[in-house]
């Protein structure tokens, strides 16, 4: 944790600052260990300080390593309380400009912070944190691999549940079962399962749908372990789909090939977005794939760096990335294939093993 938050104050000349505010809690837990759902890590050159309210005094306790620990447990809301804390504990200390998490610090707050320091300079940053967790350590990776094998294992248990008459939820609510006897924390997003039609909408998150027979359904699924997620997509067949949407998948497939083959270290994350887009595009359904292909994994489930049209990041050795392109025609059906990549020194691993041929159930 130390060397996090060193890593971070080496930042701090090019960013024009003596201090950094945490406020986003997945950021916060990078930092210092602490997984609970609000906080406000103060880094400043020397000393780094977290402060936090009385219903996590124990957890903070046991959880936080590398700063000292605060708590408060008055009736102020949370702006309120971080800004007395700040002013008025006189174990607090700094001096100089501090940078803030533009994204995630309320305008009230801000306001408060501006008011109550009127002489130290707020400096607007954007994923400064978020940069320095693009390449994971052993233990990231390992519990990556670990989210990743339990998916995998729980959507092999749950496929032969796949019969006409069960619903979505029925689906997803298996799905869940399955990721915790397994070992998960929890899902890591809301889980899709989305048949027919549905399938056509990329988010279509579970609903009360019967599965029909000759269908597509998309799973997009995943789990936390140790607070690393899995996110992974397979669209299978219940019985026969149209020859259409039979030939969308071998391009979804061949495309997300061409996206593995580009994601390694050295290449531009955009480029790796081409190899993939482009195959689509010639194969005529360049308009149906409406997102990037994919994105990091990390503590949030869609971390940096993105892998779409506009990201110039390089990939690194340590990097974990979705790669999941789509083709959906609305009111037909929809195909997307996703997998979970380790860049490595050489090329990249998939860390999935469930199969991507076409699958008829
Ligand atoms: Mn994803």
């Amino acid at each position: 944790m130390e060397q996090r938050i060193a890593a971070l104050r080496r930042r701090f000349r090019t960013l024009g600052i003596a201090n950094f505010l945490v406020k986003r809690p997945s950021n916060i837990r990078w930092l210092c260990g602490f997984t609970g759902s609000s906080g406000l890590l103060l880094i400043t050159g020397r000393n780094a300080y977290f402060i936090t309210d009385g219903r996590y005094t124990n957890q903070a306790k046991e959880e936080v390593s590398g700063a000292l620990v605060y708590t408060y447990s008055n009736g102020l809301n949370a702006a309120d309380a971080f800004i007395r804390e700040l002013k008025s504990n006189r174990e607090i200390r700094f001096r100089g400009r501090i940078g803030f998490e533009a994204s995630f610090l309320t305008v009230d707050f801000y306001r408060q912070l501006k008011r109550t320091f009127p002489n130290s300079g707020l400096v607007e940053t954007q994923n400064v944190v978020e940069e320095l967790m693009m390449v994971k350590d052993e233990y990231e990776i390992n519990a990556i691999r670990r989210a990743v094998a339990i998916t995998d294992k729980s959507l092999e248990s749950v496929l032969p549940m796949v019969k006409p008459g069960i619903t979505e939820l029925g689906l997803a609510a298996e799905i869940t079962y399955q990721h915790v006897k397994n070992g998960a924390e929890k899902n890591s997003f809301e889980l899709i399962v989305a048949s027919g039609p549905r399938s056509s909408m990329p988010h279509g998150v579970a609903s009360k749908r019967k599965i029909h027979r000759n269908e597509l359904i998309t799973f997009d699924i995943g789990c936390l372990y140790n607070g690393y997620p899995s996110d992974m997509t397979r669209t299978v067949a219940v019985g026969k789909v149209n020859s259409k949407l039979r030939n969308i998948y071998d391009i979804v497939l061949e495309a997300q090939a061409r996206g593995i083959e580009a994601a390694v270290p050295g290449a531009r994350c955009c480029d790796v977005d081409a190899a993939a887009r482009n195959f689509i595009a010639a194969a005529g359904f360049g308009q149906y794939f409406v997102h990037g292909l994919g994105h990091g994994l990390g503590l949030e489930v869609h971390s940096r760096p993105m892998v779409n049209k506009a990201s110039k990041t390089v990939l690194k050795p340590g990097m974990v990335v979705t790669i999941e392109p789509g083709v959906y025609i609305d009111g037909m059906g929809g195909v997307r294939i996703e997998d979970d990549i380790l860049i490595t020194e050489n090329g990249n691993e998939v860390l999935n093993r469930t199969p991507r041929e076409f699958m008829e159930l």
